[in-house]
């Protein structure tokens, strides 16, 4: 069961109204928002900033975040996300000029040769993570950020053998290997690189191969 929070301007007190009509003037974003509809007639002002896996996130006039099952929206805006695609919020602070918005997130390249793990371990210092691919688009926007490089993403089997999940522990089902892959080298490949082209390899945890990684900030 879906529940949103209930936030249609009749219910604001009075002394609020102000403030959400001065805030227009610099959040267009969210005063741009549109009022959805959930399968039970319940409303809600908003802003979708991301599609992911059948949910949509919606950042709600109140700043709350929720995901919510595209399935259980109205048609009306199933229809509306059909044709739409997720504008970018400001760009927080630690993330780079340089990185690209897709559907919610930002990615960038660090140009580094490291072990897949310390690579993880600085994506997040960098308030990010080694970056996720769970879809063709967002596989499509990293392929050109790429360009030639080979890079190391947040995907890993190595706790138990062809048990593939990001680091977020999501179990991948969604795959692009290269042919012949992956191969687990010397039963020692558990980690995912991106080849030129978008194709994944598994590879070992100090392969010199890739030049870098890919950083995802959410
Ligand atoms: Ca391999």
């Amino acid at each position: 069961m879906i529940r949103f929070t209930s936030i249609s301007p009749r219910e604001l007190p009075f002394s609020i109204l102000p403030m959400v009509l001065l805030l227009g003037l610099f959040s267009f974003q969210i005063c741009s928002g549109r009022t959805w509809t959930n399968e039970d007639g319940k409303t809600a002002e908003g802003i979708a900033v991301k599609i992911a896996s059948g949910k949509v996130t919606l950042l709600l006039s109140n700043e709350q975040k929720v995901a919510i099952p595209i399935m259980t929206l109205s048609l009306e805006d199933q229809q509306f996300l059909k044709t739409w695609t997720p504008k970018p919020s400001k760009r927080p602070i630690q993330v780079p000029a340089d990185a690209i918005y897709h559907n919610g997130s930002w990615y960038g390249v660090v140009i580094e040769k490291t072990s897949w793990r310390k690579a993880a371990a600085k994506a997040v210092k960098m308030e990010g993570h080694l970056a996720w691919i769970k879809d063709e688009e967002t596989l499509a926007v990293l392929t050109e950020l790429a360009g030639p490089l080979h890079l190391w993403l947040g995907g890993s089997d190595e706790e138990v053998e062809d048990l593939w999940k990001w680091t977020d522990g999501e179990k991948i089902t969604w795959f692009n290997w290269d042919r012949g892959e992956p191969s687990n080298g010397g039963r020692v490949e558990h980690y995912i690189q991106m080849r030129t082209g978008g194709k994944w390899n598994d590879l070992s945890m100090n392969s010199p191969a890739p030049v870098g990684f890919f950083v995802q900030w959410d």
